[in-house]
């Protein structure tokens, strides 16, 4: 049966593959006819949470705004793909309080810190460990794991093709 509306939410370290996953599930959405929006820092941390940065705090108010937002979009009758490290468990449980039962669906792209810096596909762990960049997520930062997500992805084992094909079948099956 067909989940929409709905917020997928994507929670992973920088590079864990979370806006690849997340890109690839939408294609396949819109391809079978779904209306789907994708919230990622690329097209929020650049307007809306311009003004906010990577200490707790500001990570606290740009989870909040994103679940607000992704909260009104599936008012609107759209599947809401959200795509951040959101690395506090308790700001992810105030985003899926939002929603109805059912309708907040938690992704955890579950890639080890050793292997997401081992791939350092921008060079922001290299960055951060001679500590040009301050407080980055799983140097001097904290990420807290998902411990009950609706799915859970081995992002360090799986293709982010296979992934992608777990995450639809999950929605749609
Ligand atoms: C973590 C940072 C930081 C710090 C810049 N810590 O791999 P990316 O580049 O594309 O994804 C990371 C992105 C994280 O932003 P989010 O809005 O998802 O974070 S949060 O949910 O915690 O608010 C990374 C880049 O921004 N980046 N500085 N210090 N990631």
């Amino acid at each position: 049966k067909a989940q929409a509306p709905c917020c997928l939410w994507f929670t992973g370290l920088s590079g864990a593959g979370k806006s690849t996953v997340a890109n690839l599930v939408e294609k396949q959405l819109l391809a079978k006819g779904f209306h789907t929006y994708l919230l990622d820092g690329d097209n929020v941390r650049h307007g809306l949470n311009k003004d906010l940065g990577f200490t707790d705090e500001d990570r606290v108010e740009n989870i909040r705004r994103v679940a607000e937002v992704a909260r009104l979009m599936t008012d609107a009758g759209l599947i809401v793909l959200v795509s951040f490290i959101s690395p506090f468990r308790a700001e992810r449980r105030m985003a899926r309080e939002l929603f109805p039962e059912g309708e907040f669906i938690e992704v955890f792209v579950d890639t080890p810190l050793a292997e997401a810096e081992r791939r350092d596909v921008k060079g922001l762990y290299a960055k951060a460990r001679a500590g040009k960049i301050k407080n980055f997520t799983g140097i001097d930062s904290p990420y807290e794991p998902p411990e009950s997500p609706e799915i859970h992805l081995a992002g360090g084992e799986e293709t982010p093709e296979a992934m992608a094909t777990r995450v639809i079948r999950r929605l749609l099956d």
